[in-house]
């Protein structure tokens, strides 16, 4: 997901670039205006940490563009092409690494595991908005 600031930075295209460039493949995504209570059930792992109200303050503040992608051990490499939370410790040519400075405003969220990410796929997208599809290989595809 591409939260708030990332959208408001005009960071969408390099960010889907990112993953369409690796390889991967967009199965889902819309721009969506979480609510509270939507923002608060996809972190709500992190019920209890201080920082909570906050996070899904701005996580409700503004649009994101939810995506789910497919392909080999994506959710592994999602996290590595993202970086580290903290956006001052994450390698450069990570996304937060060459983009971002502040932990809070991070700019993408990753889900941690298989798991995780079938909860929120199913937390923020219908079974029919998700594309099965083949990569086309017609000769019109340059
Ligand atoms: P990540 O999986 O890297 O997005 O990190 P977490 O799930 O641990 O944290 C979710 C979001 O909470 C982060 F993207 C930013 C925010 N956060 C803080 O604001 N302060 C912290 O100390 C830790 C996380």
């Amino acid at each position: 997901m591409i939260k708030p600031d990332g959208v408001q930075r005009g960071l969408v295209s390099e960010i889907i670039g990112r993953f369409e460039r690796r390889g991967y493949r967009l199965v889902a995504m819309k721009l969506v205006q979480p609510s509270k209570q939507l923002a608060e059930q996809h972190y709500d792992d992190l019920r209890e940490r201080s920082f909570f109200p906050v996070l899904t303050d701005f996580l409700s503040s503004s649009p994101v563009v939810a995506m789910v992608w497919s392909g080999e051990d994506i959710v592994v490499q999602g996290r590595a092409m993202i970086g580290a939370t903290n956006p001052l410790k994450s390698a450069p040519g990570t996304i937060r690494g060459d983009l971002a400075i502040v932990t809070g405003k991070n700019i993408i969220h990753g889900s941690d595991s298989v798991e995780s990410a079938e909860k929120e796929i199913a937390l923020w997208f219908n079974d029919d908005e998700l594309c099965t599809y083949e990569k086309c290989t017609e000769t019109w595809i340059y």
